[in-house]
């Protein structure tokens, strides 16, 4: 581990510092050369998925496309280092509740089923029969399945899955809060009402074809970095690619690919974006509006000057009803306030609304900067209307892209993990399995907090993830936690969600997707969809890392059998072989007609996108163009105690709440995850200087402190007003009612924060650091 220190990075994305810190992290996880290769060697045709990111691969059959993020990924899972029943007996849930959360996972693989002993304060072992018995007794004797709460993160094969959803409905309940309430819930909502497809329009070759590729509130470099080939590929023909992100994020603006002999020999590389506007934190609704003014404002004078027309008359009049409306609101802005609001000028609006008319064929891509604000569906409406424009949804080379998140996050949701379930899924569930599901919506993920917290939610079951860390709010997530009678985790590694434990407490450890899967039937491969509808298998190759795990789909399956005394599904029978899921899954879900021989070939298929087809399953039949009001422009307040917009983003050293290691390598930050980003002049003003040490305050009057202690300033290239920190480390300061309208996801892009000078004597003195912008 490398010590503190702030060092600007010059050289492009990717190249020889990936090269580096992929060496580094398999010597860190105490994993060989020798064999590493395949130990690593996701996204082959026969073999696993990479857990990384939903971003797909070419026909899934590419030769090793490296990332370094993926190894990462899949280094942290193959880990040679176990965390068993020794270490338990080491240590209290107390005193490991004073460790880091870098220091919990850290400690390696999950060997063997454990329970909490109040008495000892301690996790010893369980037998699994004797777990699954444990958790069928509380679920059975609850007043209402509605008190039990089954979370889902987005890692869980589609078999997992489907089970799973199966299990809990059966059971009695809709409570399925997810990640991706956390994640990508406004892309799905706003798509939906728009297009009619809560998902992605657009497949890799679109890539090979857009003219234009819109790059908004994603860090590709770092959490995509697979895509960085296909933005290298359309920078390298021509095609323009234009970013909007508060922060200057190396792998959007310059990528060397470590395959590429001669970028790696110069220590040159593909300059990535051919414009990067640094927007204000939750300035992009604004910023599009802007473009869209300018874009008909081109319009009118080509028309008044008999030239053909900017915008595409024909597909607004075929495809689209409410354009009439929505240019006179638009109109109607004042470039002022579009200016006040996004942070840039007109002239920079008027350049990106160019780039935008200028190009044929536009793909719109995006990331947890749009998702995560209260306005984010308003946002990702607008995005949309963007597009509408000009026709650019349902041709080749065109179309939304939000990227998500987890690998089979998408998938899950596609097999029914969703809290307000479609009546007519329900209908065939009744009709394949012959129970009745229930029918009120169930808790999403705020709600499931809020329903701990109210005591009316007695049972929390996580399947993988870490809730207790990836949640808002920590203070008030915590003790919603620990008021439960039980609390549950499927995991593969330790984490906080463990220590932070109902009454009665259960760690169940299982598979990883890269390890063999062996049942009655001989060896098992699973399904998963990506970030683009393309289902294909996925098979482990390594050694499980104890004989004591099982695989998600035989823990639900065993959970089920145990609970549910007469039900009508043969659990056991149906994890023989994973064949016998995937038919179910076929009899549940027409789109996957044929599913056995569709995802035998290799690459997988495609699930049908009538959007994509110019198929609109809205409310109107047709895809919409929706109105937004501006959100009241965010002041920061003058004078002595200045209130500033928080984002929280991800290092490059981490997974979600897993952190790999203490550096953010193109940010320029080692050896410390306790900083905030800030600009120089916001600096000035307080008479501070870059490497002060502050507290973060949540500026809200609900009459709760929420408070993060000890950061170090570093100065930046980040709009004034604007503050840029790490996640989870911040999650503490996100009021759990400040969430986005319609998705309810939780606002972490944009927290009202104040500024308190550390206690003297906590700051260390660091070398100065300019910004470079
Ligand atoms: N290595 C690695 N890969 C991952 C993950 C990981 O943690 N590590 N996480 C996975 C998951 S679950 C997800 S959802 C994705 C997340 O991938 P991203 O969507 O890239 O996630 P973040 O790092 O949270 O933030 C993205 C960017 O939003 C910018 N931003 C912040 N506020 C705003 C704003 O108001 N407007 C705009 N335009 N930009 C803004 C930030 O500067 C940052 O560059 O990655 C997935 N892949
Ligand atoms: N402040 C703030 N909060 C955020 C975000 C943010 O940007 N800012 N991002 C949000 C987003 S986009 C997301 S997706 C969520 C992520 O929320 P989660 O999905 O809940 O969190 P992860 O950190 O991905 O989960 C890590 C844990 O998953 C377990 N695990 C890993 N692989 C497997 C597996 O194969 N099976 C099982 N059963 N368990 C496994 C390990 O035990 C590990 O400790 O966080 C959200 N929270
Ligand atoms: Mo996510």
């Amino acid at each position: 581990m490398s010590s503190e220190k702030i060092r600007f990075y010059s050289r492009p994305a990717g190249g020889w510092g990936a090269l580096k810190s992929v060496a580094s992290q398999l010597l860190h996880q105490d994993i060989p050369w020798k064999g590493a290769r395949t130990l690593l060697s996701a996204n082959q045709p026969d073999g696993f998925d990479c857990p990384g990111c939903a971003w797909p691969d070419k026909d899934h059959a590419s030769t090793f496309e490296f990332c370094e993020n993926g190894v990462k990924a899949v280094a942290a899972e193959a880990t040679a280092r176990r965390v068993g029943p020794e270490f338990f007996a080491r240590h209290t849930v107390t005193e490991l509740l004073e460790e880091s959360d870098f220091f919990l996972e850290d400690q390696g693989r999950l060997t063997e089923p454990m329970v909490y002993d109040a008495l000892t304060d301690r996790y010893r072992p369980i037998a699994w029969d004797d777990a699954f018995a444990l958790v069928a007794r509380h679920l059975n004797a609850l007043a209402s399945p509605d008190q039990a709460i089954f979370y889902t993160s987005g890692r869980t094969s589609n078999e997992a899955a489907f089970l799973y959803q199966l299990f809990v409905r059966e059971f009695g309940t809709n409570n399925f809060p997810d990640c991706s309430n956390m994640c990508h819930e406004p892309s799905g909502v706003g798509l939906k009402q728009s297009i009619g497809v809560g998902k992605g329009t657009v497949t890799l070759d679109d890539f090979e074809l857009a003219d234009a590729i819109f790059i908004f509130g994603q860090n590709p470099g770092t959490n995509h970095p697979r895509m960085l080939g296909e933005l290298r590929r359309a920078a390298k023909r021509g095609a323009a690619i234009v970013s909007f992100n508060p922060l200057r994020e190396r792998g959007l603006e310059k990528f060397a690919d470590p395959q590429d002999p001669l970028e790696m020999l110069t220590g040159g590389g593909t300059r990535i974006s051919s414009d990067y506007f640094t927007v204000r934190i939750g300035g992009d609704l604004a910023a599009v509006m802007g473009m869209i003014k300018h874009v008909l404002e081109l319009d009118a004078a080509a028309r008044a000057a008999g030239r053909p027309a900017v915008l595409d008359d024909a597909f607004i009049a075929e495809h689209t009803q409410g354009c009439a409306e929505f240019v006179d609101d638009i109109r109607a802005q004042s470039w002022t306030a579009l200016e006040r609001a996004s942070g840039l000028s007109e002239a920079q609006l008027r350049k990106a609304g160019q780039a935008y008319a200028d190009a044929g064929k536009v793909i719109v891509c995006w990331g947890m900067g749009i998702t995560q604000h209260r306005h984010s569906v308003a946002t990702i409406h607008m995005l949309v209307n963007l597009l509408l424009l000009r026709g650019n949804l349902g041709r080749p080379g065109a179309g939304v892209c939000p990227v998500r998140g987890h690998s089979n996050v998408q998938g899950d949701r596609t097999m029914g993990i969703y809290e307000k379930p479609a009546p007519a899924f329900l209908d065939r569930l009744r009709e394949v399995f012959g129970f009745e599901p229930p029918r009120e919506p169930g808790y999403d993920t705020i709600g499931a907090i809020e329903a701990m917290r109210d005591g009316k939610a007695r049972v929390f079951f996580g399947m993988g993830g870490n809730f207790a860390m990836a949640t808002p709010d920590s203070a008030v997530t915590w003790a919603a936690l620990q008021r439960c009678e039980l609390t549950v985790h499927v995991s593969t590694k330790l984490n906080r969600s463990h220590l932070l434990h109902g009454r009665e407490a259960l760690i169940l450890p299982c598979l990883g997707r890269t390890e063999i899967d062996v049942q009655a039937a001989g060896p098992q491969g699973v399904t998963v969809e990506d970030s683009m509808s393309m289902v294909h298998l996925s098979s482990g190759i390594n050694p499980p890392a104890s004989t004591h795990l099982l695989s998600e789909p035989a823990i639900v399956a065993r959970l089920a059998a145990a609970t549910l005394a007469h039900s009508r599904v043969s659990w056991l029978w149906l994890i023989e072989d994973y064949a016998r899921i995937r038919t179910l899954i076929e009899r549940v879900f027409d789109d996957f007609e044929g599913f056995a021989e569709r995802v035998a070939v290799p690459g997988g298929f495609r699930l049908r996108n009538p959007a994509s087809e110019r198929e609109w399953c809205t409310a109107s039949g047709k895809a919409e163009f929706r109105r937004a009001a501006l959100p009241a422009a965010f002041e920061p307040a003058q004078g002595a105690e200045p209130v500033y917009l928080l984002a929280t983003v991800r290092s490059h050293d981490q997974y979600n709440t897993t952190v790999y290691g203490m550096n953010d390598r193109y940010r320029g930050v080692y050896g410390q995850r306790r900083v905030v980003f800030i600009h120089p002049e916001d600096l000035a003003a307080r008479g501070w200087r870059d490497g002060d040490r502050v507290d973060l305050v949540t500026a809200a009057d609900d009459g709760s402190t929420r408070r993060a202690e000890d950061f170090r300033l570093v100065a930046y290239d980040i709009p004034r007003g604007c503050l840029a920190s790490y996640y989870p480390e911040t999650n503490g300061l996100v009021p759990l009612s400040s969430y986005a309208d319609e998705a309810r996801t939780p606002a972490s892009k944009s927290v009202p924060v104040k500024l308190v000078l550390a206690r003297a004597g906590a700051a260390t003195v660091q070398p100065r650091h300019a910004a470079h912008a």
